[in-house]
């Protein structure tokens, strides 16, 4: 079900323009929000991915409407999330679905403003492994980070810059058959790191993204 969903939204992502603040204020939006439809949701959700510099210039008229664009955003992020945490400004959350790979992982991730989880140091690292153990994830979570590039030089995919800090379980990154190229936290690893293939593994497999702002 959730596989269906995530390539049914897939191709709505890679369809559907992003548009500029002036076109997410022009959007026909009903007052009433209807049982949420997930192509009218998304559409709208990709719309008002800047909203934030809406709000600055919006008319007093035009406000109920983008703070409507940001409740639908709420609702889609519940359908698509699992579990969130609020760390240092952020929220992070864990999806509900497998992803494809990781490039669509990232496209998720960006809808909501957002990227994979990238760790940026020890403390980071900490509330993340900390979030993704109390979570219901029964295997992994994918979160930034390739050697796809170069083998065994770990760089974040939005940046190119080197991952700065690492806590892998014993004996990881192996680079298993040689398609290992991804980073994620692992379960059976006591949440600590481990080199992953980037396409789809498993119904289990989840990924984490670290979107903007703490509400
Ligand atoms: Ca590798
Ligand atoms: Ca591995």
């Amino acid at each position: 079900m959730y596989q269906s969903r995530s390539s049914r939204l897939m191709v709505l992502l890679s369809t559907l323009k992003l548009l500029s603040c002036i076109a997410s204020t022009d959007l026909q939006v009903n007052n009433k929000l209807p049982t949420l439809n997930l192509k009218y949701a998304m559409e709208i959700l990709l719309q008002q991915h800047k909203y934030p510099c809406s709000y600055s210039w919006a008319a007093t008229g035009k406000v109920q409407r983008l703070k409507t664009l940001e409740n639908i955003t709420n609702k889609v992020k519940t359908l698509l999330f699992s579990s969130f945490l609020m760390y240092k400004n952020k929220t992070y959350a864990i999806s509900k679905f497998s992803h494809k790979d990781s490039v669509e992982a990232m496209t998720y991730c960006q809808a909501f403003g957002g990227y994979l989880a990238e760790v940026d140091d020890y403390y980071e690292f900490k509330a993340l492994k900390d979030f993704f153990m109390s979570s219901s994830v029964e295997e992994m979570a994918l979160i930034a980070g390739s050697d796809a590039v170069i083998e065994g030089s770990w760089t974040f995919q939005r940046t190119g810059v080197a991952v700065p800090y690492t806590s892998w379980y014993p004996r990881e990154p192996n680079n298993q058959n040689g398609i290992e190229h991804c980073l994620c936290l692992w379960r059976l690893f006591d949440g600590k790191m481990n080199d992953e293939t980037c396409g789809f593994k498993n119904v289990k497999a989840r990924f984490m993204c670290e979107l903007p702002g703490s509400n």
